[in-house]
Formats: structure tokens, C-alpha cells, sequence
């Protein structure tokens, strides 16, 4: 059973979780919308992972007793200034989730609910490979500046990351 405070904290995630899913969505239309489909691709791909990782938090805290609730969300940017401004808001997003996680880990322990400590820890390890794959990518676009031939490599890159990524996902 859960407790009142470790209930609430997870109900805090799962909007978390959800805001991420709107966040990147918007990003995959905006980058649609410019042109870019593997950029839109990479987006709309991450946009269903953030539905996964809330989908897994409602699901944990219904099966242990709690009421998983389903809120209202934040409006997301839709429009950016560049690709890169993008980029660097989805690494700074990312960083916001992984200090998230990190409270979220701290609550646990305080409240001695090991289930749930123990549950957080994939998402602990996840973050640690969404924030360097952000980071990844925007050294990337750095390296690129305005040069219009490098966008479109890149274009091309992520298209295959994407690939690439939902393929060793499968194979999990
Ligand atoms: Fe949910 O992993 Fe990114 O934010």
C-alpha cells in the first residue's frame, strides 16, 4: 500500500511524464511543419516514450493500492526560435525530469517504501540515457551552426537514431 505522500509524489510524475509527451509532441509539429522528418520522426518517437513512462506509473500506482489521476497539463511551446533553441529546451526538460526522479527516489527512502524505490530505478537509468542522448545531439547541432547542408545531414542522422533506437527498444 502506498503511502498518502509517496502517492502524491507519483501522481506529480505521471503529469510530469505527460507534459513530456505533449512537450515533444509539439516539437515533432513544429519540426514537421519546417521541413525537417527526421527531426519530426525523432520527436513524435520520443513523445510516445513519455506516454510509456507515464503509462507505467498510472499502472504501478493503481496495482498498489493508490488512484492514479489523470490531470490537466501545461500548454507546451509550439514555436521555436531555431532547431537549436529545440534541442537545447528538450536537454534542459530532460534535466528538470532526471531532478524529478531524483526527489522522487529521496521520498521513497524517506518513507521506507522499498517497492517503490526499487520501481524508480529503471527510470533513474533511463534519464541517465535520455540526458546524454540530448546532450549528444545538441553537440551535434552546435558542430552544425547555420550551415543548411549539415541540417539536412543531420536530418538524415536522426532519422536513423530514431531507427535504430526503436529497433534495440523491441529487443529489450
Ligand atoms: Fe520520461 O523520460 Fe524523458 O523525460
Amino acid at each position: 500500500m502506498l503511502s498518502k505522500k509517496i502517492e502524491k509524489a507519483l501522481n506529480d510524475q505521471i503529469r510530469i511524464e505527460a507534459e513530456s509527451s505533449q512537450i515533444y509532441l509539439a516539437m515533432a509539429c513544429w519540426a514537421e511543419v519546417k521541413g525537417l522528418e527526421g527531426v519530426a520522426g525523432f520527436m513524435y518517437s520520443q513523445s510516445d516514450e513519455e506516454r510509456t513512462h507515464m503509462l507505467k506509473l498510472v499502472r504501478y500506482v493503481n496495482e498498489r493500492g493508490g488512484h492514479a489521476h489523470v490531470s490537466a497539463l501545461k500548454a507546451p511551446n509550439v514555436t521555436f526560435k531555431s532547431f537549436k533553441e529545440m534541442f537545447e529546451k528538450l536537454f534542459e526538460h530532460e534535466v528538470f525530469v532526471s531532478e524529478s526522479i531524483n526527489e522522487l527516489v529521496h521520498i521513497s527512502l524517506q518513507e521506507k517504501d522499498y517497492s517503490t524505490h526499487n520501481f524508480l530505478q529503471w527510470y533513474v537509468a533511463e534519464q541517465i540515457e535520455e540526458e546524454a542522448m540530448a546532450r549528444t545531439i545538441l553537440d551535434k547541432i552546435n558542430m552544425i551552426g547555420n550551415d543548411k547542408g549539415g541540417l539536412y545531414l543531420f536530418d538524415r542522422d536522426i532519422q536513423q537514431l530514431t531507427i535504430s533506437t526503436a529497433a534495440s527498444e523491441g529487443a529489450e
